[in-house]
Protein backbone atom coordinates (compact mmCIF):
# COMPACT_ATOMS: atom_id res chain seq x y z
CA UNK A 1 0.00 0.00 0.00
CA UNK A 2 3.15 2.26 0.36
CA UNK A 3 5.70 2.83 -2.22
CA UNK A 4 9.55 3.83 -1.64
CA UNK A 5 10.41 3.78 -5.54
CA UNK A 6 8.63 7.68 -6.01
CA UNK A 7 10.74 9.36 -8.52
CA UNK A 8 11.47 13.08 -8.22
CA UNK A 9 9.54 13.92 -11.10
CA UNK A 10 6.45 12.41 -9.21
CA UNK A 11 6.98 14.21 -6.26
CA UNK A 12 7.48 17.24 -8.41
CA UNK A 13 4.26 16.94 -9.94
CA UNK A 14 2.57 16.68 -7.17
CA UNK A 15 3.59 19.54 -5.43
CA UNK A 16 3.73 21.47 -8.14
CA UNK A 17 -0.41 20.68 -8.62
CA UNK A 18 -3.05 23.51 -8.14
CA UNK A 19 -2.89 23.89 -4.49
CA UNK A 20 -6.59 22.83 -3.41
CA UNK A 21 -6.34 19.68 -6.36
CA UNK A 22 -3.19 18.91 -4.25
CA UNK A 23 -5.25 19.17 -0.58
CA UNK A 24 -8.27 17.98 -1.73
CA UNK A 25 -5.88 14.44 -3.07
CA UNK A 26 -3.70 14.35 0.32
CA UNK A 27 -7.17 14.99 2.07
CA UNK A 28 -8.60 11.53 0.36
CA UNK A 29 -5.34 9.79 1.05
CA UNK A 30 -5.94 11.23 4.94
CA UNK A 31 -9.09 9.44 4.88
CA UNK A 32 -8.29 6.41 3.76
CA UNK A 33 -5.30 6.06 6.30
CA UNK A 34 -6.16 7.67 9.64
CA UNK A 35 -8.80 8.81 11.67
CA UNK A 36 -8.89 12.33 10.31
CA UNK A 37 -10.70 13.76 13.56
CA UNK A 38 -7.57 13.32 15.35
CA UNK A 39 -4.30 14.69 15.32
CA UNK A 40 -1.59 13.99 18.09
CA UNK A 41 -0.78 16.41 20.78
CA UNK A 42 2.81 16.30 22.09
CA UNK A 43 4.87 17.89 24.22
CA UNK A 44 8.82 19.37 23.69
CA UNK A 45 11.10 19.87 26.38
CA UNK A 46 14.69 21.08 26.85
CA UNK A 47 16.55 18.83 28.93
CA UNK A 48 19.86 20.46 27.82
CA UNK A 49 19.33 23.72 26.60
CA UNK A 50 22.63 25.70 24.68
CA UNK A 51 26.10 25.51 23.63
CA UNK A 52 26.55 23.42 21.18
CA UNK A 53 29.32 22.80 19.30
CA UNK A 54 27.55 22.53 15.64
CA UNK A 55 26.87 25.40 13.43
CA UNK A 56 23.14 24.76 11.73
CA UNK A 57 22.37 28.72 10.62
CA UNK A 58 18.90 28.15 12.08
CA UNK A 59 19.38 27.08 15.74
CA UNK A 60 19.14 29.55 18.46
CA UNK A 61 21.56 26.88 20.25
CA UNK A 62 24.56 27.04 18.65
CA UNK A 63 27.09 28.30 20.98
CA UNK A 64 28.81 30.33 17.89
CA UNK A 65 25.87 32.82 17.69
CA UNK A 66 25.08 35.35 20.10
CA UNK A 67 21.15 34.33 20.69
CA UNK A 68 20.53 35.66 24.08
CA UNK A 69 20.03 31.07 24.49
CA UNK A 70 21.25 30.37 28.33
CA UNK A 71 23.63 27.52 28.36
CA UNK A 72 22.01 25.46 31.06
CA UNK A 73 23.15 21.82 32.03
CA UNK A 74 20.99 18.49 31.91
CA UNK A 75 18.45 19.06 33.47
CA UNK A 76 17.33 16.71 36.91
CA UNK A 77 15.40 13.56 36.37
CA UNK A 78 12.71 15.17 38.72
CA UNK A 79 12.42 18.14 37.05
CA UNK A 80 11.39 16.85 33.88
CA UNK A 81 9.44 13.74 35.06
CA UNK A 82 7.15 16.90 36.52
CA UNK A 83 6.97 18.07 33.31
CA UNK A 84 6.26 15.11 32.08
CA UNK A 85 3.23 14.67 33.96
CA UNK A 86 2.01 18.37 33.37
CA UNK A 87 1.93 17.85 29.62
CA UNK A 88 0.53 14.29 29.96
CA UNK A 89 -2.55 16.18 32.11
CA UNK A 90 -3.14 18.95 29.64
CA UNK A 91 -3.71 16.26 27.56
CA UNK A 92 -0.22 15.24 25.71
CA UNK A 93 0.28 11.61 24.67
CA UNK A 94 3.79 12.12 23.38
CA UNK A 95 6.81 13.58 25.49
CA UNK A 96 10.40 14.65 23.30
CA UNK A 97 13.39 15.49 25.45
CA UNK A 98 15.71 17.30 23.11
CA UNK A 99 19.29 18.03 23.85
CA UNK A 100 21.51 20.66 22.64
CA UNK A 101 24.24 18.05 21.74
CA UNK A 102 26.39 17.37 18.63
CA UNK A 103 26.50 13.69 19.35
CA UNK A 104 25.18 11.14 22.34
CA UNK A 105 28.34 10.53 24.25
CA UNK A 106 28.64 7.73 26.82
CA UNK A 107 28.74 9.24 29.87
CA UNK A 108 26.85 9.89 32.64
CA UNK A 109 24.90 12.38 30.84
CA UNK A 110 23.64 9.33 28.41
CA UNK A 111 23.01 7.04 32.09
CA UNK A 112 20.89 10.24 32.87
CA UNK A 113 18.81 10.41 30.00
CA UNK A 114 18.19 6.81 29.87
CA UNK A 115 16.67 6.38 33.29
CA UNK A 116 14.33 9.75 32.28
CA UNK A 117 13.09 7.28 29.42
CA UNK A 118 12.27 4.87 31.57
CA UNK A 119 10.88 6.68 33.77
CA UNK A 120 8.54 9.07 31.26
CA UNK A 121 7.43 6.13 29.48
CA UNK A 122 6.43 4.53 32.85
CA UNK A 123 3.87 7.43 32.42
CA UNK A 124 2.38 5.38 29.55
CA UNK A 125 3.60 8.52 27.24
CA UNK A 126 5.12 7.95 24.22
CA UNK A 127 8.13 9.00 24.66
CA UNK A 128 10.65 10.87 22.21
CA UNK A 129 14.63 12.23 21.84
CA UNK A 130 16.65 13.90 19.76
CA UNK A 131 20.08 13.93 21.21
CA UNK A 132 22.43 14.37 18.25
CA UNK A 133 23.73 11.50 16.72
CA UNK A 134 23.85 8.05 17.74
CA UNK A 135 25.71 5.17 17.14
CA UNK A 136 23.78 1.49 16.67
CA UNK A 137 25.00 0.46 20.14
CA UNK A 138 23.68 4.06 21.86
CA UNK A 139 20.22 3.44 19.97
CA UNK A 140 20.12 0.24 21.35
CA UNK A 141 20.22 1.19 24.79
CA UNK A 142 18.08 4.20 23.97
CA UNK A 143 15.31 1.56 22.93
CA UNK A 144 15.74 -1.39 26.20
CA UNK A 145 15.15 1.69 27.75
CA UNK A 146 11.99 1.95 26.30
CA UNK A 147 12.31 4.75 23.93
CA UNK A 148 9.46 5.03 21.55
CA UNK A 149 10.32 7.46 18.62
CA UNK A 150 14.06 9.26 18.02
CA UNK A 151 13.72 12.41 16.01
CA UNK A 152 16.46 13.18 13.66
CA UNK A 153 15.74 15.66 10.76
CA UNK A 154 17.44 15.27 7.23
CA UNK A 155 16.16 19.44 7.28
CA UNK A 156 16.38 19.72 3.60
CA UNK A 157 18.15 18.87 0.47
CA UNK A 158 20.92 16.50 0.45
CA UNK A 159 22.26 19.51 -2.22
CA UNK A 160 21.52 22.38 0.60
CA UNK A 161 22.69 21.09 3.29
CA UNK A 162 26.00 22.49 3.26
CA UNK A 163 24.66 26.12 2.55
CA UNK A 164 23.14 25.51 5.95
CA UNK A 165 25.66 23.22 8.35
CA UNK A 166 29.29 22.71 8.20
CA UNK A 167 30.12 20.37 11.34
CA UNK A 168 28.12 16.96 9.74
CA UNK A 169 27.39 15.62 6.46
CA UNK A 170 24.11 14.46 5.02
CA UNK A 171 25.39 11.16 5.27
CA UNK A 172 25.90 11.68 8.92
CA UNK A 173 22.41 12.59 9.25
CA UNK A 174 21.26 9.15 7.69
CA UNK A 175 23.67 7.02 9.12
CA UNK A 176 22.06 8.13 12.66
CA UNK A 177 18.42 7.33 10.84
CA UNK A 178 19.77 3.86 9.71
CA UNK A 179 21.38 3.01 13.67
CA UNK A 180 17.77 4.01 14.74
CA UNK A 181 15.61 1.86 12.38
CA UNK A 182 18.11 -0.98 13.21
CA UNK A 183 17.05 -0.80 16.90
CA UNK A 184 13.90 -1.06 16.30
CA UNK A 185 12.69 2.71 18.06
CA UNK A 186 10.36 4.40 15.25
CA UNK A 187 11.52 7.49 13.29
CA UNK A 188 10.85 10.88 13.35
CA UNK A 189 12.45 12.68 10.64
CA UNK A 190 11.71 15.81 8.76
CA UNK A 191 12.78 19.11 7.87
CA UNK A 192 12.25 22.85 7.70
CA UNK A 193 11.44 25.33 5.33
CA UNK A 194 12.44 28.80 5.02
CA UNK A 195 15.72 28.30 5.00
CA UNK A 196 16.39 29.88 1.46
CA UNK A 197 15.82 26.15 -0.29
CA UNK A 198 14.37 26.47 -3.58
CA UNK A 199 11.10 24.35 -4.27
CA UNK A 200 13.38 21.87 -5.69
CA UNK A 201 15.40 21.54 -2.42
CA UNK A 202 12.00 20.74 -0.61
CA UNK A 203 10.97 18.57 -3.59
CA UNK A 204 13.80 16.52 -3.28
CA UNK A 205 14.15 16.51 0.44
CA UNK A 206 10.76 14.73 0.21
CA UNK A 207 11.82 12.39 -2.17
CA UNK A 208 14.59 11.02 -0.05
CA UNK A 209 12.38 10.57 2.92
CA UNK A 210 9.78 8.90 0.66
CA UNK A 211 12.23 6.43 -0.64
CA UNK A 212 14.09 5.42 2.82
CA UNK A 213 13.69 1.55 2.85
CA UNK A 214 10.75 2.03 5.55
CA UNK A 215 9.29 5.60 5.93
CA UNK A 216 9.61 7.40 9.02
CA UNK A 217 6.76 6.63 11.36
CA UNK A 218 6.65 10.44 11.64
CA UNK A 219 7.16 13.56 9.89
CA UNK A 220 8.13 16.63 11.64
CA UNK A 221 7.57 19.98 8.91
CA UNK A 222 8.92 22.84 10.39
CA UNK A 223 8.96 26.47 9.03
CA UNK A 224 12.10 28.01 9.94
CA UNK A 225 11.51 30.63 13.54
CA UNK A 226 13.59 33.69 12.81
CA UNK A 227 15.68 33.90 15.58
CA UNK A 228 17.82 37.63 15.98
CA UNK A 229 21.59 36.16 16.46
CA UNK A 230 21.59 33.91 14.16
CA UNK A 231 22.88 33.77 10.07
CA UNK A 232 19.25 33.53 8.89
CA UNK A 233 17.62 35.69 11.12
CA UNK A 234 16.34 38.26 8.30
CA UNK A 235 15.31 35.66 6.00
CA UNK A 236 11.72 36.25 4.07
CA UNK A 237 8.70 34.71 6.37
CA UNK A 238 7.33 32.05 4.52
CA UNK A 239 3.86 31.58 2.50
CA UNK A 240 1.62 29.66 4.26
CA UNK A 241 0.74 27.36 0.56
CA UNK A 242 4.43 26.02 0.22
CA UNK A 243 3.74 24.86 4.43
CA UNK A 244 0.16 23.16 3.08
CA UNK A 245 2.13 21.98 -0.42
CA UNK A 246 4.93 20.52 1.65
CA UNK A 247 2.58 18.56 4.36
CA UNK A 248 -0.14 17.40 1.54
CA UNK A 249 2.98 16.56 -0.60
CA UNK A 250 4.23 14.78 2.31
CA UNK A 251 1.19 13.09 3.17
CA UNK A 252 0.23 11.51 -0.24
CA UNK A 253 3.80 9.95 -0.88
CA UNK A 254 4.12 8.48 3.00
CA UNK A 255 0.35 7.87 3.40
CA UNK A 256 1.24 6.27 7.00
CA UNK A 257 3.03 8.70 8.64
CA UNK A 258 1.87 11.08 11.46
CA UNK A 259 2.98 14.45 9.94
CA UNK A 260 3.48 16.87 12.26
CA UNK A 261 2.73 20.69 11.70
CA UNK A 262 5.73 21.74 13.76
CA UNK A 263 7.56 24.95 14.15
CA UNK A 264 6.13 28.01 12.81
CA UNK A 265 2.48 27.63 14.29
CA UNK A 266 2.86 30.89 16.29
CA UNK A 267 2.44 33.21 13.07
CA UNK A 268 -0.44 31.23 11.78
CA UNK A 269 -4.13 31.43 12.13
CA UNK A 270 -6.54 29.01 13.05
CA UNK A 271 -7.67 29.02 9.09
CA UNK A 272 -4.28 28.48 8.08
CA UNK A 273 -3.70 25.82 10.30
CA UNK A 274 -6.90 24.41 9.53
CA UNK A 275 -5.51 24.26 5.90
CA UNK A 276 -2.77 21.93 6.71
CA UNK A 277 -5.18 19.82 8.72
CA UNK A 278 -6.80 19.30 5.96
CA UNK A 279 -3.84 18.59 4.16
CA UNK A 280 -2.95 15.76 6.06
CA UNK A 281 -1.19 17.34 8.78
CA UNK A 282 -2.64 15.39 12.01
CA UNK A 283 0.23 15.88 15.03
CA UNK A 284 1.62 19.06 16.55
CA UNK A 285 3.28 20.35 19.14
CA UNK A 286 1.79 22.07 22.18
CA UNK A 287 2.69 23.77 24.84
CA UNK A 288 3.60 27.39 24.95
CA UNK A 289 7.28 27.02 24.47
CA UNK A 290 9.14 24.40 21.61
CA UNK A 291 12.45 24.11 22.90
CA UNK A 292 13.83 27.71 22.88
CA UNK A 293 11.42 29.41 21.34
CA UNK A 294 7.17 30.32 21.64
CA UNK A 295 4.54 28.23 20.75
CA UNK A 296 0.41 28.56 21.33
CA UNK A 297 -0.66 27.68 25.00
CA UNK A 298 -2.03 24.50 25.27
CA UNK A 299 -5.44 26.47 25.72
CA UNK A 300 -5.26 28.33 22.96
CA UNK A 301 -5.04 24.63 21.03
CA UNK A 302 -7.83 23.60 22.66
CA UNK A 303 -9.98 26.26 22.09
CA UNK A 304 -8.30 25.87 18.51
CA UNK A 305 -9.48 21.68 18.16
CA UNK A 306 -13.22 22.45 20.20
CA UNK A 307 -13.44 25.13 16.12
CA UNK A 308 -12.39 22.58 14.34
CA UNK A 309 -14.01 19.38 15.74
CA UNK A 310 -10.60 17.90 16.49
CA UNK A 311 -9.55 15.88 19.32
CA UNK A 312 -6.83 14.35 20.74
CA UNK A 313 -5.10 11.02 19.20
CA UNK A 314 -4.43 8.45 21.96
CA UNK A 315 -1.46 7.42 22.95
CA UNK A 316 0.25 4.17 21.60
CA UNK A 317 -2.23 3.79 18.99
CA UNK A 318 -0.09 3.31 15.95
CA UNK A 319 1.40 0.17 18.03
CA UNK A 320 -1.98 -0.78 18.88
CA UNK A 321 -3.44 -0.82 14.93
CA UNK A 322 -0.34 -2.78 14.27
CA UNK A 323 -0.57 -5.33 16.59
CA UNK A 324 -4.46 -5.57 15.95
CA UNK A 325 -3.81 -6.19 12.27
CA UNK A 326 -0.81 -8.70 13.29
CA UNK A 327 -3.81 -10.65 15.23
CA UNK A 328 -6.19 -10.67 12.69
CA UNK A 329 -3.63 -12.46 10.30
N1 LIG B 1 20.79 18.71 18.55
C1 LIG B 1 19.94 17.72 18.02
C2 LIG B 1 19.88 17.71 16.53
O1 LIG B 1 20.22 18.70 15.89
O2 LIG B 1 19.47 16.69 15.98
C3 LIG B 1 18.52 17.80 18.56
C4 LIG B 1 17.86 19.13 18.79
S1 LIG B 1 17.62 20.14 17.35
C5 LIG B 1 17.18 21.69 18.07
C6 LIG B 1 16.14 19.46 16.65
C7 LIG B 1 15.59 20.07 15.39
O3 LIG B 1 14.96 21.31 15.67
C8 LIG B 1 16.54 20.42 14.27
O4 LIG B 1 16.90 19.32 13.51
C9 LIG B 1 15.73 21.39 13.45
O5 LIG B 1 15.02 20.69 12.45
C10 LIG B 1 14.75 21.99 14.47
N2 LIG B 1 15.00 23.43 14.66
C11 LIG B 1 16.00 23.98 15.37
N3 LIG B 1 15.94 25.33 15.32
C12 LIG B 1 14.87 25.63 14.56
C13 LIG B 1 14.29 26.87 14.13
N4 LIG B 1 14.81 28.04 14.47
N5 LIG B 1 13.18 26.82 13.38
C14 LIG B 1 12.63 25.62 13.04
N6 LIG B 1 13.14 24.43 13.40
C15 LIG B 1 14.24 24.44 14.15
C1 LIG C 1 11.19 19.15 15.18
O1 LIG C 1 11.14 18.78 13.99
N1 LIG C 1 10.88 20.35 15.60
C2 LIG C 1 11.09 20.47 17.03
C3 LIG C 1 11.48 19.02 17.42
N2 LIG C 1 11.55 18.36 16.17
C4 LIG C 1 12.66 18.77 18.23
C5 LIG C 1 12.05 21.52 17.40
C6 LIG C 1 11.65 22.90 16.92
C7 LIG C 1 12.60 23.86 17.49
C8 LIG C 1 12.27 25.27 17.18
C9 LIG C 1 13.27 26.22 17.73
C10 LIG C 1 13.36 26.26 19.22
O2 LIG C 1 12.31 26.31 19.91
O3 LIG C 1 14.47 26.28 19.75
FE1 LIG D 1 23.01 21.85 17.88
FE2 LIG D 1 20.82 20.54 17.12
FE3 LIG D 1 20.87 23.25 17.19
FE4 LIG D 1 22.27 21.99 15.32
S1 LIG D 1 20.03 21.94 15.57
S2 LIG D 1 23.00 23.69 16.61
S3 LIG D 1 22.92 20.16 16.44
S4 LIG D 1 21.04 21.87 18.92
Amino acid sequence: MTRNNWTLEEIRDLYNRPVLDLVFEAATVHRKFHDSSEVQVCTLLSIKTGGCPEDCAYCPQAARYNTGVEVKALMEKEEVLEFAKKAKEAGSTRFCMGAAWREVRNNRDFDKVLEMVKEVNALDLEVCCTLGMLTEEQAKRLADAGLFAYNHNLDTSAEFYGEIISTRTYQDRLKTLENVRKSGVTVCCGGIIGLGETHEDRIQMLHTLANLRQHPESVPINSLVRVKGTPLENMNSIDTWDMVRMIATARIVMPNAMVRLSAGRMQMTIAEQALCFLAGANSIFAGDRLLTTPNPSFAEDMSMFQTLGLKPRSAFKSRELAEDCHNVV
